[in-house]
């Protein structure tokens, strides 16, 4: 990158942002309209997150969205993406439209264009309306039409003023752990169930590229993805057959489709006979999944290692952790069991801190499936953050996290990458789905008694950084 004493810079235009979700921060589920959506139902179930966390009130971000417009003007940032929640759009998912919802967002993209902040706008971060869940969710074919009909509406809304879109965030997370860990809303256990929601979801994404094109002449269209470099713990064949099987389902699955109009054959056979599974797939799904986007988001976080779980033993005996309270839901129907480098440290989710895995993970986008613009759409890290006596929080450990993270895409645009931008995870502390409040990923720390912001170290470090356009050597 360019050279100046001290500092090493980004490309200029290169776009800096933050990111926030609809549930985990607006709160006030019940006003002015808006409808349940399936994390209103699965949060309030005994025992589905952490002390029975729910994101009724969250950061209370519907009601304080001037103060936290003005939170966003003071740290600099050019971008700010949020997500729109369907149920205040359509509170049943489909057909009347709640007008005060839309206004809602009508005022806070208003705001930030009054603050010089682009608005990147994500159609669908897990809240469904509770209504089409009761229909059959994302299992159901029909839920992708009436996504459709709801990105009309908001594109129709918005459109004029809101240039780059994210169609769907993590619809691995919708599906794998929607309908198959039920780990996340609706709280479904049937791997068939993920297998036709992966399908749906996809399909759904490429409709709404399709119209938002229709709907937004100069529309700059993208998904975004959790991606993670999936390792096997040693180079036995049956290591490397498991993690080629978790890569399979938590990268190929959704990059194949999109970028190539396959599904990997390897996932098809390992779903094979599973109800109804890929077997919803009918003729052009394919070609409406691999609509050309013109970004892909990736958000990132950590890189993951597995074995096969006959050779757990073998795993530890090479030095590697495995909680004897690791649940094995996440990846125990591809037949792996994730294991931890014992010497790699950790965030408070417990996911290991491996910045050249995002280099890694970028340059593979590009040299397996498309030189296309790259934005990390999600970075960040939650560690035990507290404020200390002198009324500061000082998280040294997410700036940290976030310098090293932004040296690997340094090392991707090196490496030739179209980096486009980076957005942090999250401008607050926020609902940390399953984890309730335990977990904060925030710049800034939320008081959730009083809804007090209180901006981190890692606020002024990441101001400076925007400011900078650039890191110091
Ligand atoms: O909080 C989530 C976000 O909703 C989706 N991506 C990962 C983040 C941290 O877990």
């Amino acid at each position: 990158m360019s050279a100046q004493p001290g500092l090493v810079r980004f490309p200029n235009g290169f776009l800096w942002g933050t990111k926030t979700a609809a549930y985990q921060v607006e709160g006030s589920v019940d006003v002015d309209g808006r409808g349940p959506s399936i994390w209103d139902t699965f949060s309030h179930r005994a025992g589905a997150t952490r002390n029975g966390d729910t994101g009724d009130v969250a950061c209370d971000h519907y009601r304080r969205m001037d103060e936290d417009l003005d939170l966003l003007a003071a740290l600099g940032a050019p971008a700010y993406c949020f997500s729109v929640a369907w149920p205040r759009v359509q509170p049943s998912g489909s057909g009347a439209i709640n007008q005060q919802g839309l206004d809602f967002y009508r005022r806070l993209v208003d705001g930030l264009l009054r603050r010089s902040i682009v608005p990147v706008v994500t159609l669908y971060h897990w809240d469904l309306p509770q209504a089409l869940e009761d229909a059959g969710g994302w299992v159901s074919r029909d839920t992708v039409a009436l996504f459709s009909e709801y990105t009309r509406i908001v594109a129709g809304t918005l459109g004029d003023s809101v240039r780059m879109w994210i169609t769907l965030n993590e619809p691995w997370c919708s599906a794998w752990l929607g309908y198959g860990t039920g780990e996340h809303a609706p709280g479904v256990r049937d791997h068939g169930k993920s297998a036709a929601a992966t399908h749906h979801l996809l399909l759904a994404h490429g409709e709404a590229v399709n119209v938002l094109r229709a709907t937004i002449p100069n529309a700059s269209v993208g998904i975004g993805l959790n991606l993670q470099p999936v390792r096997p713990a040693t180079d036995h064949d049956d290591d490397r057959a498991a993690c080629h099987r978790v890569d399979g389902n938590l990268n190929r699955l959704f990059l194949d489709p999109i970028f190539t109009g396959r599904y990997p054959a390897d996932m098809l056979e390992h779903y094979a006979g599973l109800q109804p599974g890929f077997d919803v797939v009918a003729e052009g799904d394919l070609e409406v999944i691999r609509t050309p986007i013109d970004f892909l988001g990736v958000n990132f976080y950590s890189p993951i290692t597995v074995c096969a779980p006959a050779r757990q033993a073998e795993a530890r005996a090479t030095g590697y952790w495995i909680p004897e309270t690791e649940r094995r839901g996440r990846i125990g129907d591809l037949d792996a069991v994730q294991v931890l480098r014992a010497e790699v440290s950790r965030t408070q989710m417990g996911w290991e801190i491996e910045p050249a895995a995002l280099t890694e993970i970028l340059v593979r986008v590009r040299d397996q499936y498309a030189n296309l613009p790259l934005y990390i759409t999600e970075n960040g890290a939650a560690f035990d953050d507290y404020i200390g006596p002198d009324g500061e929080v000082h998280d040294a450990n997410r700036i940290a996290y976030l310098d090293g993270h932004l040296r690997a895409v340094l090392d991707a645009l090196d490496a030739g990458v179209d980096m486009r931008g980076y957005f942090v995870w999250s401008i607050l502390d926020n609902f940390e789905w399953g984890h309730g409040y335990s977990k904060r990923f925030g710049l800034t720390w939320v008081d959730y008694p009083t809804g007090r912001r209180l901006p981190k170290s890692s606020f002024a470090w990441y101001r400076q950084t925007v400011r900078a356009n650039g890191l110091e050597r």
